[in-house]
């Protein structure tokens, strides 16, 4: 990959930190040539505001894959994040066959669940369509909660090794060979990420903050997917975007009612540094 581009597939939500204007600004830092297709525009994200506006972008999808494969356009990396209907998550399944580059590598962060519940506007059905897509991904990236969905285990706040074990056995049954399962705490005061690939397991271990932030799993996922597309093995990728994750909480911290997301702006060079 000489000049590796990245297509990513996620809502805009105008107000909140969080999916494209995460993603774009972190990935392109990360010096990867970023192509977007928003799924939907929204005047914030859905967790905490009231009233927010949402226009669905799925009928523009087709068209939009027509003109790039009439253009001869393809990605070397193809990363999806929040999607905002089932039937788009088929449309973003037609991408994967048709504008991926030969070797891309496809990232799916099935972004739809966090704290033991659903998104608003969530349901079975877009969970059933999600385990599809997870299954034509290289990668993905759950959270506990999403992980759960996916796999109809039962939600727990406390566990063991087995739990996630068996946690991961199910989501590989999905059929995807590799997942960075994020947030994934064995002992108080601590969080981490696993990495499960190709049926061997690691875990990058890290302090948990006291406090949390939304939209720290787009930029996680970004951070991964930079570091990723860079070069950097998968778990090394998983440790540089966990640190960096880290960066963002801490300096989120310093100010009050900075509630709806997590300052990755001003620790960027961080990241730049760690790649
Ligand atoms: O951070 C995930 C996310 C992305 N986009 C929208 C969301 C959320 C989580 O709530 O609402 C619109």
């Amino acid at each position: 990959m000489a000049y590796p581009k990245v297509l990513t597939v996620q809502d805009i939500s105008c107000v909140g930190q969080c999916s494209l204007t995460v993603a774009l600004p972190i990935i392109s830092a990360c010096g990867i040539e970023t192509c977007v297709l928003p799924s939907s525009i929204l005047s914030t994200h859905t967790s905490g505001f009231k009233g927010y506006t949402f226009r669905d972008l799925t009928d523009d999808m087709p068209a939009i894959r027509e003109h790039w494969m009439k253009e001869g356009i393809s990605f070397d990396a193809i990363y999806t994040g929040y999607l905002g209907s089932t039937r788009q998550i088929d449309y973003v399944a037609d991408l994967f066959g048709s504008v991926a580059a030969e070797g891309c590598i496809k990232i799916v962060d099935p972004a739809m669940a966090d704290n033991g519940a659903l998104y608003p506007g969530f349901d079975q059905p877009f969970v059933e369509a999600m385990k599809v897509l997870c299954g034509k991904a290289d990668y993905i990236l759950p959270n506990i909660t999403e992980a759960c969905f996916l796999t109809g285990m039962e939600y727990k706040t406390e566990y063991d090794r087995a739990y996630i074990d068996e946690l991961l056995a199910r989501l590989t049954a999905l059929g995807c060979p590799n997942i960075i399962f994020t947030g994934i705490s064995y002992a108080p005061g601590k969080t981490g990420v696993v990495v499960f690939e190709k049926g061997e397991y690691s875990y990058y271990e890290h302090e948990k903050l006291p406090n949390s932030c939304h939209g720290t799993g787009d930029i996680y996922a970004s951070a991964f997917v930079g570091a990723l597309v860079r070069g950097h093995k998968a778990f090394d990728a998983a440790k540089i975007a966990a640190d960096y994750t880290v960066e963002c909480i801490k300096a989120t911290a310093e100010e009050e009612n900075h509630w709806y997301g997590a300052k990755f702006e001003p620790v960027l060079m961080k990241l730049i540094q760690a790649l």
